[in-house]
């Protein structure tokens, strides 16, 4: 995981300043703004090597049709710690991302299928 986080957390800054003028804007508080599918790659709690203070979820990611094209393995900040209830990495899940100033925040995540 160690070694693994520089180039992560490179890549997540990069998706940040990439993905903010071509997200949708406005719309309902609790709506996500875009919906994804993945597989579960780690759980951080804060403290973490990814951020200080907010729980980071990275997510191998489907494609997400007119956010990110392409598969891919990223972190993403976490609304809450609770989100991670039951769950764990490996994972398949589908999930709701909320357009908010400076990031993609997961606001909604639900397990899909059967654990193997
Ligand atoms: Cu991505």
């Amino acid at each position: 995981m160690v070694s693994r986080s520089a180039p992560l957390a490179a890549t997540f800054l990069a998706m940040l300043l990439t993905a903010a003028p071509a997200a949708a804007q406005g719309s309902a508080a609790a709506q996500p703004d875009w919906r994804g599918t993945g597989v579960v790659v780690a759980l951080l709690s804060p403290p973490s090597s990814l951020h200080a203070t907010r729980p980071v979820i990275i997510i191998h990611h489907d494609p997400i049709h007119g956010l990110m094209e392409e598969t891919m393995s990223m972190p993403f900040i976490a609304a809450s710690t609770e989100l991670f209830q039951n769950l764990r990495p490996g994972d398949r899940i589908a999930f709701g991302l909320k357009d908010v100033p400076g990031a993609l925040l997961v606001v909604a995540i639900e397990r899909l299928g059967a654990r193997r």
